[in-house]
């Protein structure tokens, strides 16, 4: 488990504090262009509820992940790279390249994707 710093970087995007290019907004998440984007489509979509990790993650958010990535398939064919590919994405602490603390999926796709990731 992992302390919730509601001052991270997406809860002040979340609070409209700093800016993001926006996406797609509804009552449970948020979607905006990732700053250092890896990919031509990268895209991160938050919670908005403060989880910081996955490990934070409890049975009573399975609607909510389902509801993530669905928006990540949904996006992925607005942005026209659901048939050629993407990649979905959620690092988890430091080990698994977690920078930010709010949990976040990220959609990466417009480019071939190789494997393993780095
Ligand atoms: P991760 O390493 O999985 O925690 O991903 C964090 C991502 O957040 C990373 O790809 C860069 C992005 N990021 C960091 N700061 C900002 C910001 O201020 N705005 C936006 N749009 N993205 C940010």
């Amino acid at each position: 488990m992992s302390a919730y710093d509601k001052n991270n970087v997406f809860a002040k995007i979340l609070r409209k504090e700093i800016p993001a290019a926006p996406i797609y907004e509804d009552d449970r998440v948020a979607a905006f262009r990732d700053i250092s984007p890896q990919a031509p489509t990268h895209i991160l979509i938050v919670p908005k509820k403060p989880i910081a990790t996955p490990n934070d993650l409890t049975a009573e958010d399975a609607g909510l992940v389902g509801h993530l990535v669905l928006t990540a398939q949904k996006l992925a064919a607005e942005e026209g790279i659901a048939e050629s590919g993407y990649r979905i994405v959620i690092n988890c602490n430091a080990g698994g390249g977690q920078s930010v603390f709010h949990l976040h999926l990220h959609l990466l796709g417009g480019r071939q994707m190789h494997w393993p990731p780095g």
